[in-house]
């Protein structure tokens, strides 16, 4: 069900060759951005009545207005079920502990006396968040995006999600629940590309939606192209791809645990990437005889977890140590990472590439994709290596504040005057000459 690669007996080669021989699926965002460039302007162009015919097309559903109804959200968070209410309840307690200390304060630098300079954190004015809601509906996903604004400080939060044919055309009802679980009241029926597009440009008219600064949240390949479409004029989190986890593992863990954590994010996605990486032969082979009846005894077994456990995407690779086993698993830059060996935290505290890390046989993915506290909004397809998951800070700008008294700015006139004339702008030293005793040169 799940092919091997075996590095073992040789040198691993470094970096980028390493990582060439490691599994990944093909996810082609620049291919789908031709198709979502017409869609973004469509909605850039004729704004609701854009959003409404591509809900009756990608969705089929047929709508009079794109804002959800305030009565919807109080109505689904009636109807949510109080166990569901009562674990999402949780869930939001746990990231608000976590991401409430996230929070920077303001920090003064005095450079030189009479010289500082301050780095305010200012929250961004308005975020449009994106809830999938076809294969995937993640109120999970609203929590691990709404916490880190709200944390953040940021007031303006608006939501979005696929209407939904089964539901009157709104969104999926425990997504409604969640979101007037966390207080946001601003959520409209819209999926897909076309709902970056409506955060990105804003629309028009009383059903219409501001723009936002920023959009984030998971979505599909069409979603993530959208995003890209529109960096530069917005902020993003990431372009969300097909989740991954990776278990580094030797032989003192448990193969019913890793081949139950393996499945777990199969389950995402056909293109979902399992990949564990060990020194022992013997576990391998135990979790591959353990993948089989595990399998089979869960549920959305062929359309998702099969193709995704039998993918390209997914592997077990053997390594000749540890040690090697973490020059893979930095190679990969998983989005999870598992590390189930002796001395867990000390393996774990070396990793220099991942997403998230979850220590020992008591820290498994899907905790943190509930209710460890932590974000589960992580840089996928190996951007591990460069990017960072979803934090408070993603929704902060740090901004230099820079505060001189005339002595201090006197006192280094003749550098700047100098660096200025290595790089033949002599206007810039002058902006700071004329403020002191310069005469402008005749020419
Ligand atoms: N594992 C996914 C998040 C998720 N899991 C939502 C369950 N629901 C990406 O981190
Ligand atoms: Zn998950």
């Amino acid at each position: 069900m799940i092919s091997r690669i075996d590095l073992r007996g040789n040198t691993l080669p470094e970096g980028g060759a390493l990582r060439d021989l490691l599994p990944r699926a093909e996810f082609d965002v620049e291919a789908a951005l031709e198709k979502v460039r017409p869609i973004c302007e469509d909605v850039h162009h004729r704004g609701t009545a854009a959003l409404i015919e591509y809900a009756e097309k990608f969705d089929g559903v047929k709508l009079d207005r794109v804002r959800v109804p305030a009565e919807a959200l109080k109505e689904a968070l009636a109807e949510l079920d109080p166990q569901v209410r009562a674990a999402l309840e949780e869930s939001i307690r746990r990231a608000r502990i976590v991401h409430r200390e996230q929070r920077r304060a303001a920090h003064t630098t005095q450079v030189v006396p009479g010289g500082t300079v301050t780095e305010k954190w200012v929250p961004v004015e308005r975020v449009g968040l994106y809830a999938p809601g076809g294969r995937s509906v993640y109120p999970s996903s609203v929590i691990m995006n709404v916490v880190p604004a709200q944390e953040a400080g940021v007031t303006s939060i608006a939501l979005a999600s696929p209407p939904q044919a089964d539901f009157r055309g709104l969104p999926h009802p425990t997504i409604l629940a969640a979101c007037a679980l966390l207080g946001v009241d601003e959520v409209y029926a819209a999926g897909g590309a076309q709902a970056v597009a409506m955060f990105a440009y804003g629309t028009s008219g009383e059903d219409g939606c501001a723009p936002a600064n920023m959009v984030t949240g998971p979505g599909n390949i069409w979603v993530a192209a959208a995003k890209r479409y529109f960096t530069g004029r917005i902020g993003i989190d990431t372009e969300a791809g097909p989740t991954e986890i990776a278990v580094l593992a030797d032989d003192t863990a448990d193969p019913v645990h890793v081949a139950a954590d393996l499945i777990s994010q199969a389950e995402h996605d056909p293109l979902a990437a399992a990949v564990l990486v060990t020194d022992s032969l013997a576990l391998a082979e135990a979790v591959e005889k353990e993948l089989e009846p595990q399998v089979a005894a869960t549920k959305h077994i062929e359309d998702r977890i099969r193709p995704a456990l039998a993918g390209r995407q997914s592997a077990i690779v053997l390594v000749d140590s540890i040690e090697d086993g973490l020059k893979v698993v930095d190679a990969y830059g998983a989005e999870h990472l598992e590390i189930q060996t002796a001395d867990a935290a000390a393996v774990a505290d070396r990793v220099r590439n991942a997403g998230a890390i979850f220590v020992g046989p008591w820290a498994p993915v899907s905790l943190g994709d509930y209710c460890a506290g932590s974000n589960h909004v992580l840089p996928t397809g190996g951007c591990a290596c460069h990017s960072s998951g979803l934090s408070v800070q993603s929704f902060l700008r740090g901004i230099h504040i820079v505060d001189y008294t005339r002595d201090a700015l006197a006192e280094v006139t003749h550098h700047v005057v100098t660096l200025a004339e290595a790089e033949d702008l002599p206007a810039h030293g002058a902006a700071l000459k004329a403020r002191f005793d310069w005469k402008v040169p005749q020419k």
